[in-house]
């Protein structure tokens, strides 16, 4: 298939590149690399050294022979060449990993939220617009969060998007479908949550064949694919920002950095490992739904985990210190998760789960580039409000 990876660039996007590349695909990067200016803005970089795109798809090309496509190109903000590039190029398949993906970093500031609305909604509400002018029948795989569902499961697992209700009516109980009430934690996943209303008009609308995938927090670094040269090594985000907290406690641990856990940490979050998110991307392409089918939705998750487990698992195996510092987050300081996720194992997803084994491997990559951590950019200093703001420890 030719297959447009919108987001290419980015942590999840680029393994997902060299993997579907690998499998003897035809792959279009199509980014605006406003990630990379965030670390700009941020004063922060990855802790692996990230080649330019250009650079890594020409590594690619000599390890493989095969070719990346690059095309640099804003997705919401630059309406009319998506619209020329999709004519073009007409792709069989798009996969669209491009929005502004921190919780954090859509707190920091009104500029902030500002700016992860009008990318996140444009950039998505732009590609479908385009899609049905542009008269192409594309499978659009997004995507999304764990997150659209706020993080309790009232004892009963959350389901895959949907929800049967009841309602009372003059003539009895009717049955009814509907999208699993939204209850998003910050600005960020707001936007992913306005993401399916916008996918449920155009697929009841147009007729355009979505796949919406619900994935939980990314943990790990490589895949066999980023591992084949040293400069196709994949991103790695510890700051308070961008790093995701099971990458943040192995860097911590690396570097001997107390493990930052917010309040309690009685959060309990679905996790899942970058491999393992790869072929949750390749196995939902081949399981395309038809046209005038309702968005198929997906929970792309393996594990849930309380956070304090997993700070004391990482404690345990490395012997760092646990910190219990004020939440910087408004979110609840304990909960409970279920989620159901029978639909990619019984496409065959294997499940890569937390091993020590995989977690000392973190620890080495992070060992190997601890020369490059900025330890004054490890703290989570975005508050949720104003008065949260007050009270944030920035020195643990
Ligand atoms: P990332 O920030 O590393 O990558 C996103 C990429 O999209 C970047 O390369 C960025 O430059 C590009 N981009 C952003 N806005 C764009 C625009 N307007 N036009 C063109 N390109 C644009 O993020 P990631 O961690 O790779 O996440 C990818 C997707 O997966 C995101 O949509 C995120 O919400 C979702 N997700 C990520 C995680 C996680 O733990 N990393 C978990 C669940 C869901
Ligand atoms: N946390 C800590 N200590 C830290 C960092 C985080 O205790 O140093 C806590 C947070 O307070 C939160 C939990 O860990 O309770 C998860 O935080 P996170 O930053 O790892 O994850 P989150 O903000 O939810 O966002 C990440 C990705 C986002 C994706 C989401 C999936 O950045 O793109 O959508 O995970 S999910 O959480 O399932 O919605």
């Amino acid at each position: 298939m030719r297959i447009a990876i919108l987001g290419g660039d980015g942590f999840v996007g680029w393994p997902t590149c060299l993997h579907l590349s690998a499998q003897g695909h035809e792959v279009h990067i199509v980014d605006n690399l406003s990630r990379r200016w965030i670390d700009t803005e941020l004063g922060v970089q990855s802790l692996t050294p990230m080649d330019s795109i250009q650079e890594r798809c020409r590594i690619w090309k000599q390890v493989t022979g095969e070719t990346l496509h690059f095309h640099l190109l804003d997705l919401a903000k630059e309406y009319e060449r998506l619209k020329q590039w999709l004519a073009e190029y007409r792709p069989d398949a798009i996969v669209h990993f491009a929005e502004q993906r921190a919780a954090p970093y859509s707190m920091k500031t009104d500029r902030h939220k500002v700016y992860t609305v009008t990318n996140n909604v444009n950039a998505t509400h732009n590609l479908l617009a385009a899609l049905v002018e542009t008269d192409i029948d594309a499978h659009l795989v997004h995507l999304g969060t764990m997150g659209v569902y706020g993080y309790s499961s009232v004892g009963a697992p959350i389901p895959e998007g949907y929800l049967d209700i009841e309602i009372d009516t003059p003539t009895g109980k009717r049955a009814q479908e509907v999208l699993y009430p939204t209850k998003p934690g910050s600005v960020y996943h707001m936007t992913k949550s306005l993401d399916q209303i916008l996918f449920q008009f155009y697929a009841q609308n147009d007729g355009l064949r979505i796949t919406d995938l619900h994935q939980g927090i990314v943990w790990g670094t490589h895949t066999d694919q980023t591992r084949r040269h040293e400069q196709l090594v994949n991103r790695f985000d510890y700051d308070g920002d961008y790093g995701t907290v099971l990458n943040r406690f192995l860097i911590q641990a690396a570097i001997g950095y107390p493990l930052t856990v917010h309040g309690t940490g009685g959060q309990t979050r679905a996790f899942i490992h970058i491999r393992d998110s790869v072929r949750c991307v390749e196995l939902a392409l081949d399981d395309a739904p038809e046209r005038g089918e309702r968005v198929k939705i997906f929970n792309q998750m393996t594990e849930t985990h309380r956070v304090r487990d997993l700070a004391e698992l990482v404690a345990k195996i490395t012997g760092a210190e646990v910190k219990y510092l004020p939440n910087p987050r408004k979110e609840a300081a304990e909960n409970d998760l279920i989620v159901k996720n029978d639909q990619f194992l019984a496409l065959g997803l294997e499940p890569t789960t937390l091993a020590e084994g995989l977690l000392s491997e973190v620890v080495e990559v992070a060992k190997k580039y601890a020369h490059r951590i900025d330890r004054s950019r490890v703290p989570a200093v975005s508050a949720w409000t104003r008065d949260i703001g007050t009270r944030v420890d920035r020195d643990p």
